[in-house]
């Protein structure tokens, strides 16, 4: 199994941050259920625009959604998804945070601000949710570093 033991640069570097948004989409519901870890699709148009500056894969950056103030640490998955075979390229947001509520077709606001990993196939889905739950902490340890605390501040991240 893998291990997230390596943070990449101490600096956001090119093509990092990288800037996304757009109103929570609906995917295929397999995130809550399946995983136990909820993610917020980003529509498909965003995700096309993505496609042009990132490979597919698993990143880590920061979110806010609708008229929240609050900025919280994400993971983000983008690709195929290749444990489900999907034929369209998604890009979905993971915030690391408790929400009581569900906020699709709110704005969902994201900065990119480093990879984790390529995307692989698993034979199990316990396997795949051990590597979310890596991908989790190494975006927590990650963001902690204070380049990275200073993406919090931008403007693209507050609500309109
Ligand atoms: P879908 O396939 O429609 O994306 P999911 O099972 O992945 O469905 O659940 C995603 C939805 O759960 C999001 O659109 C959002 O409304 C809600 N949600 C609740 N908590 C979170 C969270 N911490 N991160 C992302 N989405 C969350
Ligand atoms: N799906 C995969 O098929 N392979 C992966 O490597 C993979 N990594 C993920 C990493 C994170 C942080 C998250 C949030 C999701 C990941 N998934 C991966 C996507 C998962 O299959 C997807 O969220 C579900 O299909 C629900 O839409
Ligand atoms: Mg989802």
């Amino acid at each position: 199994m893998r291990i997230a033991e390596q943070l990449g640069p101490e600096t956001p570097t090119s093509p990092f941050p990288l800037k996304l948004a757009g109103p929570v989409a609906h995917g295929f519901k397999r995130g809550s259920k399946e995983l136990g870890i909820p993610t917020a699709n980003l529509p498909e148009c965003t995700a096309q625009q993505a496609s042009a500056t990132i490979d597919t894969g698993i990143y880590y950056g920061w979110a806010s959604v609708g008229s929240d103030e609050q900025i919280y640490p994400m993971v983000m998955s983008y690709g195929w998804n290749p444990y489900y075979k999907n034929t369209i390229r998604t890009a979905e947001v993971h915030i690391i945070h408790d929400f009581k509520h569900d906020f699709y077709n709110e704005q969902l606001r994201v900065i990119v601000a480093g990879f984790i990993r390529p995307e692989l196939n698993y034979s199990s889905l316990d396997d795949l949710i051990a590597d979310i739950k890596l991908d989790i902490e190494c975006a927590e340890l990650s963001l902690q570093r204070p380049e990275y605390q200073k993406l919090k501040l931008d403007t693209s991240l507050k609500p309109e």
